[in-house]
């Protein structure tokens, strides 16, 4: 080992200082320079009092003025906009699950999207019931496919994969109201809950927030991220970098960004066709670099290697190296400023969803019906772009580490089994992973996930809060941008287990394993909840008993709020570093972080200290510990 060394975040920062100097030089605008215009923030947005949901308003909520025109107090505006805030990030979520189903329906044989992985297909499809016996894979794909785009606006029952949980869990969801119907129609009515003259009662808002929740995770999430699988591949172990180092001056640079692997697969599979690099040789280049930024590089990082520039808040840099020919982007968190910044340099700014449409850009329409021609043409466009560059211009900070990533549930419950050598059933089974935390090897679980936030520094709270907890022996499950911070520190390299406690070093030595194990992108989320559940049941124990705490210490987004709501109700308390707009209502504040938890057996914990944030984690697990006697 001998030389690995942590990446840390002021060499981050010196490296964006760098190209930030490029920026000033063209003319560039910055997020960094637009949070200064945008601070401080409006104080009735930040507390969540303000509403403005109809004509008669928009009504602030003060000492002076304690209700809105209808009458409405600051519980019920504070309330529905959670739910709204919720609404959006479940539909969000779900839509991009549903274009997956879509795509598996399109599936076929001799088209651009075949089924990569058919065991997981049949095992889904037996689980559903669907007779798999002596059907054609395909014919088996478009029959799944229509029952999963079903379970957006079945009009009776609840979603399938609730059959997943424990039945605890399943009864729980059951008692309080909230196992999720169709999600569209959890959507739906949240929508209609939360619009002027509706619903104004804290407890009902919250309920329904939790079961928007539940109908992303338990739902939406989760077709997107089994049927990506089935499509893709389910993820193994596979090796890859991190950082911006990853991109390469020689060579033409493709960027993917944004969350459907969809059209991020086919990027992948022409840019490594040996039609498309000679054709970038015959522009000077020595071949095709394509990398990726936020959870479109987890997808194609988790199936296929591909290395990851960056995550959210890195997404500017990637244009500011003056080496990226084509940023290509599909949905969701997609910075509008790319347009913009793109036009100080030679790069291509592509959009390819008309759910993300952007001034600035070159629209490119990507279907599942002609990926393969588009794909082909977005590569041909970068490598022609390539002659393009400012040389002048040319600085890509020296800057990577290596990552091990590609642990979906499937590959855990394989790797772990080499810890114990106890043998791994049919379906796979957790005990290994459950025998290392009942003998107190590995302290418990924390799931890190969610974004970068400016009001956060960047990645700090990321990397800080992952070091901590695996020097206690707390392994790390990480997903979205949390994710792409450990791995740009290197905390997904082989050699970061010797930062971990004895215990899970030992751990990660005898299942060759980092001790920060990527799950995927945020979709991926559900990931986690087969995890918790399998654990579950595994043990016999309820999913609030477990050692196993969830934290988005720099979560900015929306569906960050949807996933916060379908953990806590799974069962599993949630850490968030950021206030999602809800301190200006004593009554919401107090359900979140206490109410909830008489409901579903957990609840949430708002910390802006990031010490305090990590030890109150500990300290939860280890009452885990002590309530279920290991
Ligand atoms: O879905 S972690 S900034 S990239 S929202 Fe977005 Fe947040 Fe990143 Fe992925 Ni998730
Ligand atoms: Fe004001 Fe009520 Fe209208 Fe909201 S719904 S803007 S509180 S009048």
């Amino acid at each position: 080992m001998g030389d690995f060394k942590l990446t840390s975040v002021d060499e981050f920062e010196a490296a964006t200082a760098r190209l930030l100097e490029t920026g000033a030089k063209v003319g560039a605008d910055s997020w960094q320079m637009r949070v200064k215009n945008q601070s401080p923030h409006c104080k009735f947005g930040e507390t969540g009092v303000c509403c403005r949901i109809c004509a008669m308003g928009p009504c602030r909520i003060t000492p002076k003025a304690p209700k809105g025109i209808c009458g409405c107090d600051v519980h019920g505006i504070v309330g529905r906009n959670y739910l709204k805030f919720t609404a959006g990030g479940a539909a969000t979520h779900s839509d991009h699950g549903r274009e997956i189903c879509h795509t598996l329906y399109l599936s076929a044989e001799d088209g651009n999207y075949k089924v990569k992985d058919p065991e997981k297909l049949k095992r889904i499809a037996k689980e559903w019931g669907v007779e798999t016996e002596g059907k054609d894979i395909y014919d088996l794909a478009h029959e799944m496919a229509e029952l999963a785009l079903l379970e957006y606006g079945k009009p009776f029952g609840n979603q399938r994969w609730l059959k997943r949980a424990p039945q605890t869990t399943q009864d729980i969801w059951e008692r309080e109201g909230i196992a999720p119907r169709a999600i569209d129609r959890e959507v739906s009515t949240s929508l209609h809950m939360s619009h002027m003259g509706c619903s104004s009662k804290p407890e009902a808002l919250i309920r329904q927030s939790l079961r928007a929740g539940l109908a992303d995770g338990w739902g939406g999430s989760m077709c997107g991220t089994e049927f990506s699988d089935v499509l893709f591949g389910t993820p193994k172990p596979v090796d890859t970098e991190a950082n911006l180092g990853v991109m390469n001056a020689e060579n033409v640079n493709i960027i993917v960004h944004g969350h459907d692997p969809s059209l991020s697969e086919m990027i992948c599979e022409y840019a490594d066709d040996p039609e498309m690099i000679a054709y970038a040789k015959s522009f000077g280049a020595k071949g095709i670099t394509v990398s990726g930024v936020c959870c479109t590089s987890n997808e194609v990082a988790m199936r296929r290697g591909i290395p990851m520039a960056g995550n959210f808040l890195q997404q500017e840099n990637v244009v500011l190296t003056g080496a990226c020919e084509a940023i290509v982007v599909d949905v969701q968190c997609i910075f509008p400023a790319l347009g913009p910044l793109s036009k100080c340099f030679h790069t291509k700014f592509i959009t390819t969803s008309p759910i993300a449409q952007m001034p600035d850009s070159e629209f490119i329409e990507f279907h599942a019906e002609n990926a393969g021609e588009n794909a082909k043409s977005i590569v041909k466009l970068a490598c022609e772009n390539f002659v393009n560059r400012n040389k002048d211009l040319v600085y890509i900070p020296d800057m990577k580490q290596k990552a091990t990533v590609g642990y979906s549930v499937e590959a855990i419950v394989k790797v772990l089994d080499g810890v114990t050598n106890s043998q791994v059933d049919e379906t796979g089974t957790t005990k290994p992973l459950l025998e290392c935390i009942t003998s107190g090897v590995i302290r418990g679980a924390v799931a890190m996930v969610g974004c970068n936030n400016p009001k956060i520094r960047p990645d700090h709270a990321h990397i800080e809060l992952m070091k901590k907890l695996i020097a206690n022996d707390i392994v790390v499950i990480a997903s979205g941008c949390a994710a792409q911070a450990a791995a740009k520190a290197g905390l997904m390299d082989k050699q970061a287990k010797d930062l971990c406690g004895a215990g899970l070093k030992r751990v990660c030595e005898l299942a060759d394993i980092p001790p920060v194990l990527h799950m995927g992108s945020c979709v991926d989320i559900s990931r986690m909840m087969i995890l918790a559940a399998t654990l579950a049941k595994d043990s016999g124990l309820k999913i609030s008993q477990l050692p196993v705490v969830g934290c988005a210490p720099e979560w900015m987004s929306e569906k960050a709020v949807s996933i916060g709501n379908y953990v806590v109700a799974t069962g599993i308390d949630t850490f968030l570093g950021v206030d999602p707009y809800v301190s200006g209502s004593s009554e919401v504040a107090d359900l979140l972080t206490n109410g909830v938890r008489e409901w579903v057996e957990a609840a949430y914990t708002v910390e802006k200290d990031i010490d305090k944030l990590v030890d109150s984690m500990i300290d939860r697990i280890e009452e885990k510990r002590a309530a279920i006697g290991i």
